[in-house]
């Protein structure tokens, strides 16, 4: 399989208020250690370590009269994160977000739509991400980010950027929901957003989920961006996350998508969202989240054993 060579720039946004689990803070760095940057170097990709988003955050929960939780420490550093994403694709680099909660996603995308009119977005998570502070059960902005994209939701959150709308709900597809809220669905069937639910994908096979989202935006869109949340798989493969939810794609499926993204050459972005190594168990979530930023931009199982043969030479040469 081809793969695409790609100027890539990480950027870690250490960001947990968007829920309410301190950890997804650590996912950053928790990627890192379990060795991101030698994998992506050992395929030979551009990559530059860009560090971690100064976000700043002093204090702890902020509840304000209405169904919506820190609502000012979540625009500050998604503006910020906005003008870090622009800049990286100004330079003409792609920029690969480490969260993080999810909530990071209106930074990202307010970052993205800067330079694209008409964004893809593949949106892999058991939720849609699609609330209002209205329909929200929780008032957690992680559960909103996708909505505020659109343009819909609390107006701080759509204004981030200075502009609304970043993506149009026919330009997003939605893989491995499974845990959607009432005001979330009744969003899917209004704008008609194409979603294939966790069963779908085990119904259809992941190859054709992937390569009917990819035709299916590419008609559409000037370019295509990967949400990926970590908890879009199966818990008892990846339990690391803060909103689990059973009956999960499988990581071999998920890998299996990301190596049919990796040749894509309208993928313009991606971020990997909601590792909490707090929740890990021995770092089988960041370990294999390494594993499927790998393969995202190439990395084969036979790409892997080199590595490994190559560090083992350089080993006993010291
Ligand atoms: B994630 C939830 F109610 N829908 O809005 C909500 F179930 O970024 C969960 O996908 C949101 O992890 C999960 O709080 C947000 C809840
Ligand atoms: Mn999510
Ligand atoms: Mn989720
Ligand atoms: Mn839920």
């Amino acid at each position: 399989m081809n793969f695409m060579k790609r100027k890539i720039s990480v950027v870690g946004v250490p960001m947990w208020l968007g829920q309410t689990r301190y950890g997804t803070n650590l996912g950053p760095q928790g990627i890192r250690c379990a060795g991101l940057m030698d994998r992506l170097k050992g395929i030979g990709q551009d990559v530059v370590d860009e560090g971690n988003l100064s976000i700043g955050i002093t204090g702890c929960f902020r509840q304000s009269g209405e169904n919506i939780k820190n609502v000012k420490t979540l625009v500050d550093s998604s503006e910020k994160l906005a003008a870090k994403v622009s800049n990286i694709i100004q330079e003409g680099r792609f920029p690969l977000v480490l969260g993080g909660d999810h909530s990071i996603a209106m930074g990202t995308l307010a970052g993205v739509a800067k330079h694209y009119k008409n964004i893809g977005v593949i949106w892999y998570d058991a939720h849609a991400d699609m609330n209002t502070p209205e329909t929200s059960p929780t008032g957690n902005i992680h559960g909103m980010p996708l909505a505020a994209s659109m343009g819909l939701g609390h107006s701080a959150l759509t204004n981030i950027g200075g502009y609304q709308g970043k993506v149009k709900p026919e330009h997003i597809v939605l893989i491995g929901a499974r845990d959607v809220d009432q005001g979330e669905q009744q969003l899917i069937e209004e704008r008609n957003i194409k979603m294939y639910t966790a069963n779908d994908v085990k119904r259809l096979g992941i190859e054709a989920v992937i390569a009917e989202s990819v035709r299916y935006l590419s008609e559409r869109c000037d370019g295509i961006h990967l949400s990926f949340d970590v908890d879009g798989i199966d818990p008892a493969e990846f339990p690391g996350v803060g909103t689990p939810v059973a009956n999960g794609l499988s990581y071999k499926e998920s890998l299996q998508a990301v190596r049919l993204l990796a040749a894509a050459e309208n993928l313009i972005s991606a971020e990997f969202v909601e590792v909490n190594p707090l929740l890990d168990k021995d770092d089988v979530t960041a370990r294999l989240t390494v594993n499927l930023i790998g393969a995202l931009f190439g990395e084969t199982a036979k790409s892997k054993q080199v590595q490994r043969a190559d560090r083992k030479r350089s080993a006993e040469a010291i």
